[in-house]
């Protein structure tokens, strides 16, 4: 079979003027710097329009490729829910009573986390993102590409896109994630990449007290 041929369109590029290049880089850094990981949610309705459109823009990512390795499971259901809060929370104690290291337990200390994750069932929006791992075509299966790096990407658009509006996320890895294939009847080229709980805070949310890295600590330029 002969290989297909490259077409080009022309790119429509937006120029962006020098003074308004400042304050948005100004603006869309404030905005995501009020990003906060958040762990104590209310079960107040979100419209589901806003979580379709969140998860187009995460389909915006670039991928290895073009292949858009990745699957977002919106997670309604209440009895879904429970099904991986009971998972989750049992992989979890195994985890946190024996899997995970000393020294990452002592990481987490300061996060106040446990095998406890009541946010599984009280955020009214479970995004359970899969990343493909592989496809099949003309009967020939082939592994899809950088699909880490790609579905990582989406990930980040797709907080960045949930925060925009508004929604509080967590980015959750209960560890291992094998049932989510199990429970949501993914097929094994399907592998569970992240939990992401979406909804409103409860009133009393706490957070734990943590910074994030200067500029200086993060950047180098050569
Ligand atoms: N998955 C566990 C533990 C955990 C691990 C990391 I790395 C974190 O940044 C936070 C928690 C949990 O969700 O509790």
């Amino acid at each position: 079979m002969s290989d297909p041929k490259p077409e080009f369109l022309p790119l429509d590029f937006q120029v962006v003027g020098k003074s308004e290049q400042k304050s948005r880089a100004d603006e869309f850094f404030e905005l995501l710097n009020r990003r906060r990981t958040v762990r104590d949610y209310s079960d107040r309705e979100v419209p589901i329009g806003l979580i379709e459109r969140a998860v187009a823009t995460a389909g915006t990512a670039p991928s290895g490729a073009n292949m858009q390795p990745w699957r977002f499971v919106v997670v309604k259901d209440p009895e879904i829910k429970h099904k991986i809060r009971a998972a989750a929370e049992k992989e979890e104690y195994e985890s946190y009573h024996g899997r995970m290291s000393e020294k990452w337990l002592r990481r987490l200390a300061v996060l106040g986390t446990d095998e406890n994750k009541p946010f599984l069932e009280i955020a009214p929006y479970l995004i359970v993102v899969f990343r493909i791992t592989s496809i099949v075509e003309d009967g020939e299966t082939e592994p899809t590409y950088y699909s880490q790096e790609s579905v990582g990407i989406a990930v980040g658009l797709l907080l960045a896109a949930l925060h925009n509006v508004g929604l509080a996320t967590l980015t959750h890895t209960p560890s291992p994630m094998k049932f989510l294939q199990e429970i949501l009847g993914r097929p094994k080229n399907e592998v569970p990449f992240v939990i992401i709980p979406v909804g409103y805070p409860s009133e009393d949310a706490m957070l734990p007290d943590i910074r994030r890295k200067n500029l200086d600590d993060i950047m180098e330029v050569v």
